[in-house]
């Protein structure tokens, strides 16, 4: 009780004492920031600051710690494989890769594996798509295979790998993760992460997929997205970049290579189109013991 009591004075002091401070913090948390993140980026700023000028430089400095790959794999390809759970939106996003590709460079230097033997029909969506574009399809059932498959398509720039969506049951995940991990240093493991899921469902996975060893990640589903700063607040945390966005079904106008700073705009004016609103109390319990550090 005494706790909360300090808290609440030393919030009200800060309020007092650093206004615009106290008002990046609700304005952060109502994005959905994660406290630390918010704390941080709320202590660099300079003492009388103007609430716009405060809100530029919180952006920027949030921006800073959002990591993004570029362009690299539309424009000097790569092996990379998918991974996520079931349903992100692993084989759009491979899709529209794969038309990108072909817009850019043609068919000749690209190949496609269709390792997903689980869901029905999805090796056959793969070949459909494969006989559009006029690039091979290779099937991979058994991922202790893949590091020689690859090997064996070494004239290829671009090959994309389709892998089985994996829910927390999934009793293959180890081992599929395991041969991806160790299928050479050439092959690129990518989560697919929809941040229209909770903030916590995205921890999971990363946690779930991470003896793959993803280099990156990719945020689907931006555009069903509620809020932003969950996801990204769990990205900035393991320092995972995000290589693409995707923000639609169509294929393949709605991907593009992620942008840090248009990331977090996107996710402030998100909460603001929303209407979040932090809780006062919240506010008091989460930022309290941190105020006398602030200001
Ligand atoms: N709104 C929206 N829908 C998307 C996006 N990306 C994919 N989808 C849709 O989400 C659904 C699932 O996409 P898939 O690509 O099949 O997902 P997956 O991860 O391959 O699924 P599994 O292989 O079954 O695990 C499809 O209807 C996609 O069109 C996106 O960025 N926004
Ligand atoms: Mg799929």
């Amino acid at each position: 009780m005494l706790e909360t009591q300090l808290a609440q004075i030393a919030w009200r002091d800060l309020a007092r004492r650093a206004p615009i401070h106290t008002e990046m913090l609700r304005e952060l948390t109502e994005v959905g920031l994660a406290p630390e993140l918010a704390a941080e980026a709320v202590a660099a700023l300079p003492a009388g600051m103007e609430i716009t000028s405060a809100r530029r430089l919180t952006i920027a400095s949030i921006a800073q710690r959002v990591l993004v790959t570029g362009d690299r794999w539309l424009q000097e390809g790569g092996r990379i494989a998918l991974v996520g759970p079931t349903g992100v939106g692993k084989s759009a996003t491979l899709a529209k890769l794969a038309v990108r590709w072909v817009l850019l460079h043609g068919p000749r230097d690209l190949a496609l594996i269709a390792g997903d033997s689980l869901r029905m029909g999805a090796q056959g969506e793969l070949h459909s798509l494969g006989q559009l574009l006029g690039a091979p399809v290779y099937p991979l059932e058994d991922f202790g295979e893949l590091r020689e498959l690859i090997g064996r398509l070494d004239r290829r720039r671009l090959i994309l790998i389709d892998t089985p969506g994996s829910s927390q049951r999934d009793a293959q995940l180890a081992s599929r993760l395991a041969a991806l991990a160790a299928a050479g240093p050439q092959l690129e493991t990518a989560l697919v992460l929809a941040a229209s899921t909770q903030a916590g469902a995205v921890e999971e996975a990363v946690a779930r997929f991470a003896p793959a060893h993803p280099a990156s990640c990719v945020l689907t589903k931006v555009d069903e997205a509620a809020s932003l700063g969950g996801a990204l607040s769990v990205l900035m945390r393991s320092r995972l970049p995000i290589s693409y966005v995707s923000e639609g079904q169509r294929v393949p106008e709605d991907l593009r290579p992620a942008r840090a700073l248009e990331l977090v705009t996107s996710a402030v004016q998100l909460a603001r189109t929303s209407g979040a609103a932090a809780d006062e109390d919240l506010l008091k319990r989460r930022f309290g013991e941190l105020a006398h550090a602030l200001a």
